[in-house]
């Protein structure tokens, strides 16, 4: 097994590449990194100094690939399976990059931003990034339930990058800015998305971890017990 994965457990970005490794049975090894511990960082950091995880290592081809979406097309390229991350048609492939940047960009970073801004130091806290970073989601949600009106999957009918990158960023959005009540194509898109076996397989390995969520306080009974 040449692939080893840095990741935490309870990590949105290492949840967006551990389900693209689960839906194609790609084998590796995960290796958790507790950023918290010096020890433990300059493991990651020696490898991609940035800082942040996930970060694939694959021995059998001497790369580090750092960067979800780039570790994702990596898998792609040299481990593929029968779920194609990207489709084969170049214009096709465009609208999954575009609808992953999305997801990353506008769901799951001022999701990150709400998250984190809770365990800062009371006199540390960024009320005007938080408001932003609400406005944010609130312009994504509409945006997704219009796409999903017409879609099963992010990108058309097909399961694919973009949505590894959907279900982290929406399950946690979901939790510290809940949806708008007249947005079923969005919630829907979620409760499938929390159906499939390599999304309830990844936050079944997170949900030991869930206590350490800042809002686990507003996080759904049925998260804590189940995915679905
Ligand atoms: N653009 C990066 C984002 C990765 C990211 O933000 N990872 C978070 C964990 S979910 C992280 O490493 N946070 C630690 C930090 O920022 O210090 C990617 O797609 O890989």
């Amino acid at each position: 097994m040449s692939l080893t994965l840095y990741i935490h457990p309870l990590a949105s970005f290492c949840h967006k590449v551990l389900i693209a490794l689960y839906e194609n049975e790609v084998p590796f090894t995960a290796m958790t990194i507790d950023l918290a511990d010096p020890g433990s960082a300059s493991v990651l950091l020696e490898k991609w100094p940035v800082g942040k995880i996930p970060v694939l290592h694959d021995s059998a081809r001497e790369r580090t690939v750092a960067e979800t979406s780039i570790i994702v097309e990596y898998l792609q390229q040299h481990y593929p399976g029968p779920v194609a991350m990207l489709p084969q048609d170049a214009d096709a492939a465009l609208d999954v990059r575009l609808w992953d940047r999305f997801f990353d960009l506008y769901v799951s970073v001022p999701m990150q931003k709400i998250v984190l801004d809770r365990i800062r130091p009371e006199d540390g806290r960024d009320p005007i990034g938080v408001a932003e970073a609400r406005r944010s989601l609130d312009t994504a949600y509409a945006m997704i339930d219009a796409q999903l009106a017409r879609r099963l999957w992010a990108a058309g009918d097909d399961f694919t990058m973009a949505d590894c990158a959907a279900a982290p960023g929406l399950f946690f959005a979901s939790i510290v800015h809940p949806f708008a009540a007249g947005q079923p194509n969005l919630a829907g898109y979620l409760e499938r998305l929390l159906a499939r076996p390599s999304i309830r397989r990844t936050l079944d390995e997170a949900r030991p971890y869930f206590a350490m969520f800042p809002y686990r306080d507003a996080m759904p009974e049925r998260f804590l017990n189940d995915a679905a």
